[in-house]
């Protein structure tokens, strides 16, 4: 993300796959109502799943605690990001910083059984599992825009519960003003880890309490009506897509509540560069580059960001403007 002057977010055409081959043959036959045309000006990828398996039923050899949930209309985008592009273009350094080879070097990493610890300043802490994630809390699909820092964009649609909810059932003290949480430390099965020892493993970040309840701010377990692949930070991540990529942190396996603003890890990393709140905003440039617009992946067409990444309405109003 910082180290490498190369822009390796530069995607080869050759890395592209035609949307003819990413796109689930099943899907395809059972969404007859659903012609080619429809595909290729966007809504396809809702629209088929729609029609090819009804609303709570699983995806075709998912994991047996994965709920599908139904789309929220209110996150629905017609734009949505080719299936290969959101699983084969990835920012997860404890495998690699090569975006193009996150997805072979997951082989080793156990993300099932799976448990998250939620501690710290709550009435009730708890540990859950994958089935009682599933149980208690419940899913919907949303489509999200999801901008990284490094100026790149897409739009992927999410499985997972907000994390209010999550939050709800725990009943924070009144003294919770901040929540942090850990990506799991596996350095057997994250090459990443022993290859990159100068980070500050294991991966860390954090949201003031505002933000984490703000009904924006996903607990993601699916992406596009499947459990999440390993290498999107199965099997279950935050989404919070007012803010830059690196806040949704993945495979997380402890949530604190705590008093004070926590350290994260790319601003302890290099906080002249990447800040606590890292809301999207494209007239405030990184130092070493503009935000102001990005690049769709994996077209590469340049669009305008937009003000919290499209989400002003529902997030601006937690911030006085100087928050960075
Ligand atoms: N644990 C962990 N979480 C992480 C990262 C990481 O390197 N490690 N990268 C972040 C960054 S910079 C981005 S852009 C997104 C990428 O998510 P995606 O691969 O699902 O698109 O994950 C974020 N979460
Ligand atoms: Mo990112």
């Amino acid at each position: 993300m910082l180290i490498h002057s190369k822009q390796n977010w530069e995607m080869p055409a050759r890395g592209i796959t035609p949307e003819s081959t990413w796109r689930n043959r099943r899907e395809v036959l059972q969404s007859a109502g659903f012609g080619l045309a429809g595909w290729a000006l966007g809504g396809g990828y809702a629209g088929a799943q729609q029609a090819a398996r009804p609303a709570g039923q699983g995806a075709a050899g998912a994991a047996a605690w994965f709920r599908e949930g139904k789309s929220n209309p209110k996150f629905n985008r017609q734009d949505i990001s080719p299936e290969a592009a959101a699983t084969g273009f990835n920012n997860f350094y404890e495998f690699s910083v090569d975006k193009q080879q996150v997805k072979n070097q997951v082989g080793k990493f156990q993300t099932e059984p799976w448990k998250v610890e939620i501690t710290g300043l709550v009435n009730k802490p708890m540990t859950l599992d994958l089935d009682d994630l599933a149980r208690r809390m419940q899913s919907e699909e949303r489509v999200y825009r999801f901008r990284c820092v490094e100026a790149w964009s897409m739009v992927v649609p999410w499985t997972g519960f907000p994390l209010a909810d999550l939050i709800k059932l725990v009943e924070p003290k009144p003294e919770a003003a901040y929540v942090r949480w850990w990506t799991a430390s596996r350095p057997k099965e994250m090459p990443g880890m022993v290859s990159q020892p100068w980070y500050k493993w294991p991966y860390y970040e954090g949201l003031r309490m505002d933000e984490a309840m703000n009904p924006l701010t996903l607990v993601a377990t699916g992406l596009y009506g499947k459990p999440l692949p390993k290498q999107n930070g199965a099997p279950v991540r935050m989404v919070v897509p007012w803010k830059y990529g690196f806040k949704s942190i993945k495979s997380v396996v402890k949530i604190e509540f705590v008093r004070r603003q926590p350290a994260t890890f790319w601003n302890e990393s290099v906080p002249a560069e990447y800040g606590f709140y890292a809301n999207v905003n494209p007239g405030k440039a990184h130092p070493r580059w503009s935000q102001a617009t990005d690049k769709r992946i994996p077209t590469m067409e340049v669009e305008p960001t937009p003000v919290f990444n499209g989400y002003a309405e529902y997030v601006a109003k937690m911030y006085k403007g100087n928050e960075i």
